[in-house]
């Protein structure tokens, strides 16, 4: 039973509880090291600066496949006050899910791979004139230590994969997607003793990367605005719902 009761049951004897001992872990280590190889990459080259607020940018590179858009997207932010760890761990657990999404009908977990690895499947709201959509995904989130010295870079990553116990039932259409949350926590005038560290001496540089196929035909047009529209409005309203959460709580690094 997992902190918000649903129960759950492990499907087969090929999944423990131990971490990074399961079926996927293979798969999700060479996704994840993907994403870390392109973190730090430019932006120049193809990508279009489609929004910009404060430190907040919005990259876009205009794909198509088949005729389908699939652009893929990239943004920075840097927000004050909270942690990479803070940003990730609100990101990737299941009972904040349908506090901060604004394009969910519903969230459910359908396996738990282990502590830091579940499966979702998620139905997004109908945003236009075109099926639903659903998805299933495997979440991971990781830390990741650089040296004693540097703060970790926390990050979590959503991939779609088929699921027995997500079918796709149509007319519904399923997203394909490949996501990452990449996190680094900065420490402004770091006060000698780390324990006297305070929320106005931080901040996290984040970068969030979106690969999403929307998995069948809809409009470029319609796509493209919508992304335009809802990709800076998650940012800023799940960075400040980070900020809210945290406010008067101790600072998890
Ligand atoms: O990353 C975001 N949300 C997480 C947690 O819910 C899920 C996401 C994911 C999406 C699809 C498949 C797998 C995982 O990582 C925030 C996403 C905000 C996106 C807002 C913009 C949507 C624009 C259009 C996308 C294509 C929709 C086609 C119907």
């Amino acid at each position: 039973t997992i902190s918000n009761g649903t129960v759950f049951s492990t499907p087969n004897d090929e999944n423990t509880a131990v971490k990074g001992q399961h079926r996927l872990a293979n798969e999700i280590e060479h996704i994840v090291q993907e994403h870390l190889k392109y973190v730090h990459e430019d932006v120049n080259h193809g990508w279009d600066l489609i929004h910009q607020d404060g430190e907040m940018k919005v990259y876009r590179r205009e794909v198509e496949e088949n005729g389908i858009v699939i652009d893929p997207m990239k943004m920075f932010h840097t927000i004050k006050g909270v942690t990479g760890h803070e940003m990730c761990r609100y990101f990737y657990e299941y009972q904040y899910r349908m506090e901060w999404e604004t394009t969910l009908d519903s969230t459910k977990i359908i396996e738990v791979l282990d502590p830091d690895t579940v499966i979702f499947h998620q139905m997004h709201k109908r945003v236009w004139p075109s099926a639903q959509r659903d998805n299933c995904f495997w979440s991971h989130i990781r830390c990741i230590a650089k040296s004693e010295e540097d703060q970790p870079i926390w990050l979590v990553v959503n991939h779609t994969i088929p699921h027995p116990l997500a079918p796709i039932k149509p007319p519904q259409v399923r997203l394909v997607a490949n996501v990452a949350l990449i996190c680094e926590t900065v420490i402004n005038e770091p006060p000698l003793n780390p324990k006297d560290i305070k929320r106005e001496n931080i901040q996290c540089r984040l970068t969030y990367v979106a690969f999403v196929n929307p998995g069948g035909w809809v409009p470029g047009a319609a796509l493209r605005s919508v992304a335009k529209r809802e990709y800076p409005r998650f940012l800023k309203h799940f960075s400040n719902y980070v900020i809210e959460q945290t406010r008067d709580k101790p600072i998890l690094f």
